[in-house]
Parts: structure tokens; C-alpha cells; sequence
């Protein structure tokens, strides 16, 4: 049975976007929802800003107007954001693996004009988790038959716990899940966990991961043929950012021989370019962009191949 839906749009967030922004854009604009604040807030805006959108936010505060590009930007909560991509409102939004899901878990998911997600984003890293009181005599899903579960995502709790077989009874809570068992309203929880730190503060112990969520772009299944080239355009350079975030720019001398071993030693890297060095040293400067993280193990080895003078330079931007 799907749990009962409570629409979560905020009030005072719903009657400024229904009096002001209701209607599907149809002047060429591209708006895209980001969390207000919150976790999520700012690594979506510093993932647009460095997309080179400029904006200003206005008075009101929902609203940041793109300077330089035809790009706005609503600051909402995050429960909402699937919604307002579904209603028109928004063509873009960026929330949580965990919010999508919950969402399209309900009614709301079934609709054509539910989004999909368009990226996966590298932050906002959490994961979905069932947890028990320590000493607890749950010691697996299945014992959790028949109990109360509390949480603020009963969709995710149900499904999963339905794949399982299991019916419990789920408690729903807007916030402070961890405290439900000390209440004794709930005999197990299931949270998002990051660090596991506020788990061991209430002396849970997670039992069983159930969902392992990050940020995602998401975006409406259409999109007006006016903004398709700005779609694409920012979908472009989002994938630039993402690319760069990891990528570095390596710098180093090698012998002339050792060529081949010294880049399979770069991690990530694509054909390196090399340059032979003034005089007769039978040494040649390596540049290498490295698609993935470079550690100093990555170095040591490197050194012990033969390479000298090795620089690891960020890399600000980049196109494909
Ligand atoms: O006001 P609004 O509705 O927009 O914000 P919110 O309070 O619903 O969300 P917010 O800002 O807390 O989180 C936004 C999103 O960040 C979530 O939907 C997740 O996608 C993501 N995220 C990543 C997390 C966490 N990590 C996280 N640790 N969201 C919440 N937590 C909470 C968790 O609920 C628990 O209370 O942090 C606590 C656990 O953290 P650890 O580090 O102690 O394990
Ligand atoms: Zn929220």
C-alpha cells in the first residue's frame, strides 16, 4: 500500500510561486530550483557559478536573476523542488538521490511530467539507513515485523521493507528521527546517515543501508525548443565542472625510455604530450591531464620510475 502523500510544498513558498511564477516560463528563461539552505545550497550554487552564471539575488529572495546569461535561479526547500520541475515552474532543480526518490515513489512520481535526473552531482553524499537501539534484539530487517519504524521517507522505508516481506508500521516524523526510540515512539528509525556521528550520539547502531543517494540535476522530460541550446549549453559546461574536479594537470621530466611505464603511472591520464628538453639529456618533459585523483602514492612511484621535477596543477576549466 503507498503511503498517504502530504503535499510538502511550503506554504509561503507556494503562494510566491503560484501568484509569481505558476505559469511555465515561455520567455526564453531557463529557471532552475536550488535548496534555499540547507546542505545542498551551497555546492548547487557554487556548481552554477562556476558554469559562469552570474546573478544577483533580488529582495524577496527566491528569486536570482542571471546576469549574463538567460538563467534564474529559485531558492527553495528541497522537498519541493521535484515538484516544481513536474508543475512547469522550474525547468531545472538540483536536490537529493533521496528527495527524487521518495517522490517518485508516490502519485507524483507517476505523472509524464515527473523529471528525470539528468546528472549525478559530486556532493551531498548520504546514505538511507535503518537503525536500532544498541542492544536492541533486532538484529535483522526481517525482526523488524509488526514493530513501528519512524522516519521522514516512509515511500523509501515501505518499498524497501517490502522487498524484504516485512510490514512494520511507520511513524512518520518530519525531523529529529534519531530521538524516537528514547521517546519510545518507534522501535527502529531509518535516517540519513553521512558521518554516523548522530547515530552513535542517540546510541543507534545502523542495521542496513537501504538507499545510497547524492545531489542530482533533474530536469523535466520536455523542454521548450527555445531553450534546448541553453539546456545543452549548461549541461555542457556542468559536465566540464564535473570533469575538472577531479582532473589535474601533471607536469614532469622523465627519462626518454621510460615513457610508456611513467604514463601508466598517471591515473586517468589520456595521451600525454611530450617535449624533448634543451641538450642532449635523454630526459623529456611529460604534460598530462589525470582524470582521477593523484595522491602522493601516485608521486612516490612515479619517482621511483625515474621521473624528477613532478608538478600537479589544478585544472580551472575544461571543454570537451
Ligand atoms: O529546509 P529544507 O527542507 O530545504 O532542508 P532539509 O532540512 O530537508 O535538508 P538538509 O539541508 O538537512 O539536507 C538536504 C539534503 O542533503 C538531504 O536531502 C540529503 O540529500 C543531503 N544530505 C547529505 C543530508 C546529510 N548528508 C545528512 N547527514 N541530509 C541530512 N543529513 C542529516 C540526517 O538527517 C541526520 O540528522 O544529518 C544527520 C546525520 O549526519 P551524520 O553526519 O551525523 O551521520
Ligand atoms: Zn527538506
Amino acid at each position: 500500500m503507498r503511503a498517504v502523500r502530504i503535499i510538502r510544498i511550503n506554504v509561503l513558498t507556494r503562494y510566491y510561486i503560484m501568484t509569481n511564477y505558476s505559469a511555465p516560463n515561455g520567455n526564453g528563461r531557463l529557471r532552475i530550483a536550488v535548496q534555499k539552505s540547507g546542505r545542498l545550497n551551497k555546492a548547487s550554487v557554487e556548481l552554477l557559478q562556476k558554469c559562469g552564471v552570474k546573478f544577483i539575488r533580488s529582495k524577496n529572495n527566491l528569486l536570482a536573476c542571471g546576469q549574463n546569461l538567460p538563467i534564474d535561479l529559485l531558492y527553495v526547500r528541497d522537498d519541493d523542488i521535484p515538484r516544481l520541475i513536474a508543475s512547469g515552474s522550474c525547468q531545472l532543480g538540483i536536490a537529493g538521490g533521496n528527495v527524487y526518490q521518495e517522490e517518485r515513489l508516490t502519485e507524483a512520481g507517476d505523472s509524464p511530467s515527473f523529471p528525470t535526473p539528468l546528472r549525478t552531482l559530486d556532493f551531498g553524499q548520504c546514505r538511507l539507513s535503518i537503525a536500532v537501539p544498541e542492544g536492541s534484539k533486532i538484529k535483522d530487517t526481517s525482526d523488524l515485523n509488526g514493530l513501528r519504524i519512524a522516519t521522514s521517507y516512509p515511500a523509501l522505508t515501505r518499498d524497501y521493507l517490502a522487498s524484504r516481506g516485512v510490514t512494520a508500521d511507520i511513524v512518520l516524523l518530519s525531523g529529529s528521527v534519531e530521538v524516537a526510540p528514547e521517546l519510545g515512539t518507534a522501535d527502529a528509525i531509518c535516517d540519513l546517515v553521512s558521518t554516523g556521528q548522530t547515530l552513535a550520539a542517540h546510541r543507534l547502531i545502523e542495521l542496513q543501508p537501504i538507499f545510497q543517494s547524492q545531489a542530482l540535476l533533474l530536469g523535466g522530460p520536455e523542454i521548450e525548443p527555445s531553450m534546448q541550446s541553453l539546456l545543452n549549453m549548461l549541461l555542457a559546461r556542468v559536465d566540464g565542472v564535473l570533469t575538472v574536479n577531479e582532473s589535474k594537470y601533471v607536469m614532469l621530466h622523465a627519462p626518454a625510455n621510460k615513457i610508456s611505464e611513467i604514463t601508466g603511472l598517471l591515473p586517468g591520464a589520456e595521451t600525454p604530450t611530450v617535449l624533448p628538453l634543451e641538450g642532449n639529456s635523454g630526459r623529456v618533459a611529460v604534460h598530462a591531464v589525470c582524470r582521477e585523483s593523484v595522491f602522493w602514492e601516485h608521486l612516490e612511484s612515479l619517482k621511483a620510475a625515474g621521473a624528477s621535477s613532478v608538478l600537479v596543477l589544478p585544472v580551472e576549466k575544461m571543454l570537451a
